[in-house]
């Protein structure tokens, strides 16, 4: 009923009163007063006039269940929130939940994690009230080959979702980065789980730098915020909503042929260094060549200064610029 109330509050344009509030959610006022007043313990800025009702005059970056769900205009994605105001991963809680039998579209999301994992055991810094840390639940009926699309769907959905709300355009670095002004301000960690040969489900984490003023030391050069390339703050709660909505868009399209035929272009016309000289680094070994864009398996193509083609499969590898980590 919160999150109903304060969506309410959100699209009325005026005073609201507290019995129109009862009748329409057919509850007692002492109810509705309990949900204003925890809504003003959280951050809204709600005015009580006598003989009037309630107006939402303004709101700080808040998040919560309630919020977040208040903000989504989905069918699927991200319509069941589990929200925690710390948690050690969000991808750890979400393969819980999924273990658990959560259903697809489940989206767990943290104000701060103590242990953000990026890829290969690396970390990934995530404090309190700066940043979007949050990861969804899927179970798609695709070939195990096909998961690692995935990554490059939630990408696709982050640049969207990012430039609906801030108005920026992020750049996507193969396959799991998302990249402002050449620094990194969004990573993606997908995981999976098998059965025999089937997916039980995936879950896809997205960490979004958002407010961040600064960065610790390792990763200042490279790391960057919405704050900070803008100037401007941002509502964490309508980004995410903003991803969610972008990604069920882009599922569609991707199921249709279970590959990137229907998103390449759209894809290669955001990543990064299109047509210009990478550096592969592979476990077989180093190289460079011309990235020239994905093909519809997702896999990217760097043509080499002897001419041949090589499709770079994610996993082990990563790619950079030629001087630098973009
Ligand atoms: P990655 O392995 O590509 O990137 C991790 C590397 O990025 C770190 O080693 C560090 O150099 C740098 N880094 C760490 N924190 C940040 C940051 N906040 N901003 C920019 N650079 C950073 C990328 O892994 C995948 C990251 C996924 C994070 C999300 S958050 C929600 C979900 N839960 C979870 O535990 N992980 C995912």
């Amino acid at each position: 009923m919160k999150e109903k109330i304060l969506k309410t509050l959100k699209e009325i344009e005026g005073f609201i009163s507290g019995q129109e509030l009862c009748t329409q959610f057919g509850v007692s006022r002492t109810a509705v007063w309990k949900v204003i007043n925890r809504l003003k313990e959280e951050g809204y800025e709600i005015e009580a006039v006598r003989n009037r009702g309630y107006i939402l005059r303004g709101m700080s970056d808040v998040l919560s269940k309630a919020e977040i769900l208040s903000c989504m205009e989905t069918e699927w994605a991200g319509q069941n929130v589990v929200y925690f105001s710390e948690t050690d991963s969000t991808n750890i809680q979400a393969r819980k939940q999924a273990e658990a039998g959560a259903p697809e579209g489940t989206l767990i999301v943290a104000d701060r994690q103590s242990g953000g994992k990026g890829r290969r055991g690396r970390g990934w810094v995530s404090p309190a009230g700066v940043g979007i840390w949050m990861s969804l639940v899927l179970r798609p009926k695709i070939s195990t080959l096909s998961a690692s699309m995935l990554t490059l769907l939630m990408a696709m959905a982050a640049a969207r979702g990012i430039f609906w709300e801030t108005g920026l355009e992020c750049e996507i670095k193969w396959p799991n980065d998302l990249v402002l002004n050449k620094k990194k301000i969004c990573g993606i960690l997908t995981e999976m789980s098998t059965e025999f040969s089937d997916i039980q489900y995936v879950v896809s984490g997205i960490g979004i730098n958002v407010g961040q003023t600064e960065f610790p030391g390792p990763i200042r050069e490279m790391a960057t915020s919405l704050y900070l390339e803008s100037g401007r703050p941002f509502q964490r709660s309508r980004i995410i909503a903003g991803i969610m909505k972008a990604l069920e868009g882009y599922y569609k399209e991707f199921a249709k042929t279970e590959d990137m035929s229907g998103l390449m272009d759209e894809y290669n016309a955001r990543l990064v260094n299109c047509k210009n000289e990478v550096r592969v680094l592979a476990p077989s070994g180093d190289f460079c060549g011309v990235s020239e864009g994905i093909d519809k398996t997702g896999a990217l193509i760097v043509r080499r200064p002897d001419g041949t083609r090589t499709n770079v499969i994610s996993g082990e590898v990563s790619v950079r610029g030629l001087y630098s980590y973009v």
